[in-house]
């Protein structure tokens, strides 16, 4: 009988994700870490070795046969997956719509969107015939509102809560739950990805306290650990200094 509950996360090299690792390896839930960058994977399963069994797949979620291949390619004791935290994913640019550069907009749509769907279509199958699944959908505050210059990226985190809604009608003859956390203004390094390492970055954390990546991982903790009967199905937390994704409260 199986005992260990087993997590695959997306994004777990850096920011929430990695959080979120940490956060699962201390209730010991083996983890199966995703993300391109190989030696941070490596780093982090070195680092978790004695709390968990972990284990880890190299891709890029664009790669629709690469993201399928590396799913398809766990160990049979890291196959049965309990719980997917679909998280890769970022802002690249913040251009008025006029000026958007095409390569940024691929990016957020390839990733954020299509990664998203990819990842999934590896991993439901096999909640699907258990019975059994939770399904974490990391979205945004950008995915309830849009603002200045965020367009494109709005809309794929828009996008990416229409899909946690769509998943979550499909997949309730199954058991499975789908859960979207939203989260406002965290403190990672999605900002030097969306100023593609410009100074700019350092600002937008500044002169207030930002979410950090640990807060997010204790709510995903606490949203895959209730009861059964029990689904935390859409999540919006913001920093105490953000009211909404223009109104931010700065000492400066
Ligand atoms: P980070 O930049 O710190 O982390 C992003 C993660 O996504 C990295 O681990 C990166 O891994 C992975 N990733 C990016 N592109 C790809 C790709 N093509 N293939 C595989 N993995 C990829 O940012 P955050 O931790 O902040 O972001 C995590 C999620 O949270 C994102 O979906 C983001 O949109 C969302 N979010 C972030 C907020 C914030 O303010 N920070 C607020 C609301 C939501 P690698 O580069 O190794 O592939
Ligand atoms: C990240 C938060 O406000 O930069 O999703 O869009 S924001």
């Amino acid at each position: 009988m199986k005992h260990k509950l087993t997590a695959l996360i997306t994004g777990a090299t850096s920011g929430i994700g990695e959080a979120t690792a940490i956060e699962f390896a201390k209730h010991g839930i083996q983890l199966i870490l995703c993300g391109r960058r190989e030696e941070r994977l490596n780093a982090l399963k070195i680092l978790l070795a004695n709390q968990t069994e972990v284990i880890t797949l190299c891709f890029d979620v664009r790669d629709r046969q690469k993201t399928l291949d590396a799913i398809a390619s766990l160990p049979v004791n890291f196959s049965d997956i309990d719980i997917l935290i679909n998280n890769a994913g970022n802002a690249h640019g913040l251009d008025p719509i006029e000026n958007g550069n095409l390569d940024d907009w691929d990016a957020m749509m390839d990733i954020n969107v299509k990664g998203l769907l990819y990842v999934s279509k590896g991993v439901i199958p096999g909640m699907t015939k258990r019975g059994k699944g939770h399904i974490i959908n990391i979205g945004s505050s950008a995915g309830k509102e849009v603002y200045p210059k965020g367009n494109v990226y709005c809309a794929s985190k828009h996008a990416v809560l229409a899909i946690s809604e769509g998943m979550r009608i499909d997949l309730n003859p199954y058991g499975i739950k789908v859960s979207a956390i939203n989260p406002g203004l965290v403190e990672t390094e999605f900002s030097k990805v969306r100023f593609k390492g410009d100074k700019k970055a350092d600002a937008v954390y500044k002169g207030y306290k930002a979410l950090q990546a640990e807060d997010i991982a204790e709510i995903i903790y606490f949203t895959i650990s209730r009861p059964a009967h029990v689904n935390l199905a859409d999540v919006l937390v913001f920093p105490t200094a953000q009211a909404n994704s223009t109104t931010v409260k700065k000492s400066l």
